[in-house]
């Protein structure tokens, strides 16, 4: 029988008291507030939004009685520092994000492997192998070993709670952030989850945990190159423990039977369990907590002549089983074999063909469906923008149209095919600049309103210090549309405030009202503008249709005093 089993962790001393139906997202969330938290820090990002609107939902339902400050953050660098702080301030934070979003966090990330917390800082990341929603699909597995910090990986929804609460725990034991990798397949589907009883367990009731400020020894805390070396040291000298801590813990779990050998890490267990079923005489070694157990590893590769390696993501086992040169007398196979795909998510259906097992799946067949490609919303702002854009750049020649991650992505497209980049969040201006200095004219850009406060800042204060002979258009919306409609950071005339605060010249900042009425006169400034030998700035300035149909208020600052957005419900 398999002892991948699909089945939670135990929870403590059987405390588990009420089943709830929850996404993955919100088991983690749940897992996050039981542990106590005072903070949840974040920028949307699929597949883990979710995470976040969970706890603010438990926060917009209790009030200040939660204890829990729950406040988007611009992007992720500023959420993983919102964390820290708050975790150096003697609270428990939570911080969330797409596995891209590691790379914006990625500074701050690396540097507190060395400074370490004082309360528990546990960040989640959600990978997305497949690149469902997103421009890549690289493997938070790596981060965790570039940091050398220790990463949980739920197979579960119960997992990932039961997982969560413990990283917080481990977090304040070891003085490091704790990680927690998802994938997309976890964290977007529903399982049961049995939920603690806190009032059993003595557990703090949310949000009330606080640890005094580790007034000893301050310097901890100031990376200048003393201190940074010893506590790099510091770093260094816990990985022993680390190692043993996950060669102790249930996460990893090592049954030796018959002569093949499985690896499974977080959910591709379930993948196997469900394939094999019970009945199955294979070792297997579930993989859930990292650096990986090298003494399981070592007793399953010693007991068994060939393994398979089943992980969503890179081959990160996989390679680290082989290393340069494999192992004399052992079959080691996985994605680098070919056995399973080397891009794209694992699934049932090519874990079956890799163990080779007859398996139908039980999923809807989707051959002969029709393709829908993903396009802008009937009466989207974006689309007049788009429109304009393009009739008044027409006759100027050939112009290069660098874009960003949102929504106006989609103005690739016919009919617009006014997007000619999309790289990496807030990449468009400082692309368009570099495409300026390499005498390219026209130079046009569209940047939404939060990738504009996500990165699209700084990028604009050198393209405005040189007067860079460019056209960019900041899309306001007034939301962040493509994520699902979360409030936007910096929109209507506080976003003016600041596109006028980076420098660019007010002859050459407009704010136009994207509709089909405005549209000849939309076109006449726009290439008017782009015909300016220097920089531009135009907001086409108009509510995304689900602001309205949410009945959500444009999300400008209580300090904004801009004339209500023109907000339009869906033409039908
Ligand atoms: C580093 C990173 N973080 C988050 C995301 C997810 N994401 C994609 S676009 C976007 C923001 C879109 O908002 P906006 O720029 O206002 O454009 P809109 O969709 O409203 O048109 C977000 C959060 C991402 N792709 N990369
Ligand atoms: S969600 Fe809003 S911004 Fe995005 S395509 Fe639809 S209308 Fe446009």
């Amino acid at each position: 029988m398999s002892s991948i089993r699909t089945s939670g962790l135990s929870s403590t001393s059987g405390t588990g008291v009420k089943a709830e139906l929850l996404l993955g997202d919100e088991a983690a969330a749940r897992g996050a507030i039981d542990a106590g938290i005072g903070g949840v820090f974040s920028y949307p990002g699929t597949p883990a939004t979710e995470i976040f609107e969970c706890v603010e939902e438990h926060v917009r339902q209790l009030g200040s009685a939660a204890g829990i400050s729950a406040l988007w953050s611009a992007n992720e660098k500023v959420a993983y520092e919102e964390a820290l702080g708050m975790s150096y301030a003697g609270r428990r934070a939570l911080v969330s994000m797409k596995h891209v979003g590691l790379n914006v966090a990625a500074d701050p990330f690396m540097s507190s492997a060395a400074t370490g917390v004082n309360a528990g800082l546990v960040l989640i990341v959600a990978d997305d192998p497949g690149m469902h929603s997103s421009q890549n699909e690289q493997d938070t597995r790596y981060f965790h070993e570039f940091a050398q910090l220790p990463l949980f990986e739920p197979g579960t929804q119960q997992q990932t709670y039961e997982m969560v609460i413990e990283a917080f725990d481990y977090s304040e034991r070891v003085g490091l952030p704790v990680m927690v990798r998802m994938v997309t397949r976890l964290c977007h589907s529903r399982a049961n989850v049995a939920l603690r009883d806190l009032s059993a367990t003595g557990t703090p009731p949310n949000g009330q945990a606080h640890r005094e400020y580790p007034r000893p020894e301050p310097n901890d805390w100031v990376l200048v190159p003393t201190n940074a070396r010893r506590r790099y040291r510091r770093l260094l000298d816990l990985q022993p423990r680390l190692l043993r801590d996950s060669e102790e813990s249930p996460a990893n779990r090592l049954r030796l039977a018959g002569k093949r050998g499985i690896i499974a890490a977080g959910i591709a267990g379930n993948y196997v369990g469900e394939v094999l079923g019970a009945g199955d005489d294979d070792s297997t070694l579930q993989i859930g907590r990292y650096p990986l157990p090298v003494a399981q590893v070592r007793a399953l590769v010693d007991h068994c002549d060939q393994i398979l390696v089943f992980e969503d993501g890179y081959p990160f086992i996989e390679r680290r089983l082989n290393g340069l040169l494999g192992i004399p007398g052992k079959s080691i196979r996985g994605r680098l074999t070919g056995d399973t795909p080397l891009d794209g998510e694992l699934t049932p259906d090519s874990v079956a063909a890799a163990l080779g097992v007859p398996y139908v799946s039980p999923a809807f067949p989707l051959e002969g469906l029709a393709a829908r490609p993903p396009q802008l919303c009937k009466g989207c702002p974006h689309a007049d923008s788009f429109k304009a854009i393009v009739e008044a750049a027409a006759p100027l020649g050939h112009a290069y149209m660098f874009s960003d991650i949102g929504c106006y992505a989609l103005g690739v497209a016919p009919p617009f095919r006014a997007v000619h980049s999309c790289v990496d969040m807030g990449a468009s201006i400082a692309m368009a600049h570099g495409a300026v200095q390499a005498g390219a004219h026209p130079v046009i850009c569209t940047i939404g309103d939060s990738t504009f406060a996500h990165s699209g800042m700084t990028p604009l204060i050198g393209a405005a210090r040189a007067n860079a002979n460019m056209t960019v258009f900041v899309l306001d919306n007034a939301t962040v549309g493509m994520t699902g409609t979360q409030d936007s950071m910096c929109c209507g005339e506080q976003l003016i405030a600041v596109i006028r605060g980076l420098g660019v010249h007010p002859d050459h900042l407009h704010v136009i009202d994207p509709l089909p009425k405005n549209h000849a006169a939309n076109v006449a400034l726009i290439r008017r503008e782009i015909e300016y030998r220097g920089l531009s700035v135009i907001v086409p300035r108009r509510a995304c249709i689900h602001v309205k149909r949410k009945g959500k208020e444009p999300a400008c600052t209580p300090a904004c005093e801009c004339t209500p957005l023109t907000v339009h419900a869906r033409p039908d």
